[in-house]
């Protein structure tokens, strides 16, 4: 099965994203767009695996993941690649703080991965979600027409509390995709009940 490591957009706010890119869909030629219930981040692309090799990257990864903090993050920006010949249309991550949390739940990924000898990507971290694909390149008049029709397009943001192992399988409508591994992040701080107060009349 081809696995990769997915931050999927909640099903609530890609509906969102949906209705911003509905305008969009008319201005590519050419593109197919992702489904709704497909909108994600990769973390990590491995590509062909066997089910005894998914088994083990998930006892790998359960304990790297749930030592990083859940954190914040916002999709909003919209962006083309590459840049001479584009042919992907993505939403990238907002602002540096957000991106920087990201960036360290990548690194933690990346560094238990490279100690197990997974091979690793050399190039930087782009953390993107792909809304369309195109086979032939667009022109620079196409990718100026979804620039705009995106514009108003503010954004999303959510609480990252997990991210997911997911197995691809290319069906002749596109790819469907099924979680094989849940991989929460640290939960909530357990706070401590407080000790019975004695003394209901005594000042805070
Ligand atoms: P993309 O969104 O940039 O196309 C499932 O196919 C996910 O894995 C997609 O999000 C895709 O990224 C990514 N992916 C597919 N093939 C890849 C590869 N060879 N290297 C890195 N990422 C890949």
């Amino acid at each position: 099965m081809r696995l990769f490591l997915a931050l999927f957009v909640p099903l609530r706010l890609s509906g969102e994203i949906g209705q911003a890119v509905e305008a969009a869909r008319r201005q590519l030629p050419g593109a197919r767009w992702v489904a709704r219930e497909n909108l994600h981040l990769t973390l990590h692309f491995f590509g062909e695996r066997s089910g005894d090799q998914l088994a083990a990257l998930a006892r790998l990864l359960t304990p790297v993941v749930a030592a990083v903090p859940r954190f914040q993050v916002r999709i909003e920006r919209v962006g083309t690649f590459p840049e001479r010949r584009p042919r992907v249309v993505w939403l990238g991550v907002g602002d540096a703080a957000e991106a920087g949390a990201l960036d360290a739940l990548h690194a933690r990924i990346r560094e238990a991965l490279e100690r197990r000898g997974e091979p690793t990507e050399a190039r930087r971290f782009h953390p993107h979600v792909t809304l369309a694909r195109c086979k032939a390149p667009w022109r620079a008049s196409d990718v100026q027409r979804i620039g705009e029709a995106l514009h108003p397009f503010e954004g999303v943001s959510w609480e990252v509390d997990g991210i997911d192992l997911v197995a691809s399988r290319l069906s002749r409508s596109g790819p469907v995709y099924e979680t094989m591994a849940r991989l929460p992040l640290a939960g909530e701080r357990v706070v401590e009940p407080a000790a019975p107060d004695s003394d209901v009349s005594s000042p805070p």
